[in-house]
């Protein structure tokens, strides 16, 4: 049941209107571009969607209108991590009712909670989901929360929790985990580490570059599973180097930037407190994004 929800996730990035409002055609364009260049489906409302910027009706309305516009054509998770678990119930429902094929959440950040808090956090999100099973989001570097081995098979052994989406750099953790829970649905979340995650035992990623070089990684992903690792380790520094630059720039808004200047959504913006990409940045961005337009009109 888990494995067949291996593949590639594109963590949407959610493009806004100049007067800051959710920028539904936006969704819609950037959500068609990333479908028909290789990405299987959508991560939505993640840490790249700017979720936790965003008011639950607002969270809300993303997971709506992603779920209509995927409907039929790729499979949607739905993120509905939060501080409180009742926002978090509420946006699982949200996804049962609209078809997403997971879940997902963050552990609960800000208030340093026990173990027990956060566990019982999750088997409260899986209760409200109506039978939608669950990946745990494992993102020490920016929920605070760190998981050891023994927590993330308490976890796995909650009824429907069934994979865990891994953002941790560590790559010994990521083959205990694929070598001691054989079972679970193992997704990458560091796109830099991600053939480094693929040959650590994921079956698949969750990754912000997706929404703008998604193709790179489906031939990548392809390449390794042709044995062919040298060819794969090009393509992996091919997509670094610019992930180099969107580290330093700020990923989300140099994402944005860069979807921006493709053509895709209609405005640059992420929100506050995030800022504008720096000016100095604008010419590198321009040049990758008219590269990258390039490059994806030879594979679509
Ligand atoms: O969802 C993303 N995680 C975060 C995955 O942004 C925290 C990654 O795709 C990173 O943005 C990317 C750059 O570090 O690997």
């Amino acid at each position: 049941m888990m494995k067949n929800l291996s593949g590639l996730y594109a963590a949407l990035a959610t493009p806004y209107t100049e007067d800051d409002a959710i920028d539904a055609n936006g969704l819609k364009s950037l959500v068609n571009f990333i479908l028909s260049h290789g990405v299987d489906g959508i991560y939505v409302g993640g840490s790249t969607g700017e979720s936790l910027l965003q008011t639950p009706e607002e969270r809300e309305e993303v997971l709506r209108l992603v779920a209509g516009e995927c409907r039929g054509k790729a499979p949607v998770i739905g993120h509905v991590g939060a501080l409180g678990t009742k926002e978090s119930k509420r946006l699982a429902r949200v996804c049962a009712e609209e078809g997403y094929v997971a879940v997902s959440a963050i552990p609960p950040v800000y208030y340093p909670h026990s173990k027990k808090g956060i566990f019982t956090y999750y088997s409260e999100i899986v209760g409200a989901a109506c039978g939608v099973p669950l990946i745990v989001y494992n993102i020490p570097a920016m929920s605070g929360v760190k998981f050891t081995l023994k927590d993330l098979g308490e976890l796995l052994s909650i009824r429907n929790v069934i994979g865990v989406k891994q953002t941790v750099v560590d790559m010994y953790q990521m083959e205990r985990i694929h070598r001691l829970f054989p079972d679970t649905l193992l997704l990458n979340g560091y796109d830099e580490c991600f053939l480094a995650g693929i040959a650590s035992g994921a079956q698949g990623a969750i990754g912000s570059t997706f929404n703008m070089m998604g193709w790179r990684y489906k031939k990548l992903w392809a390449l390794f599973k042709e044995g062919r690792n040298e060819e794969a380790l090009q393509v992996q520094s091919r997509c670094n180097a610019i992930i180099d630059v969107l580290v330093e720039a700020g990923v989300f808004p140099g994402i944005k930037f860069i979807l921006h200047r493709m053509g895709i959504i209609g405005s640059p913006y992420c929100r506050a407190p995030f800022t504008a990409v720096d000016p100095i940045y604008h010419d590198t961005f321009a040049a990758l994004a008219d590269g990258l337009i390039e490059e994806s009109r030879q594979v679509s």
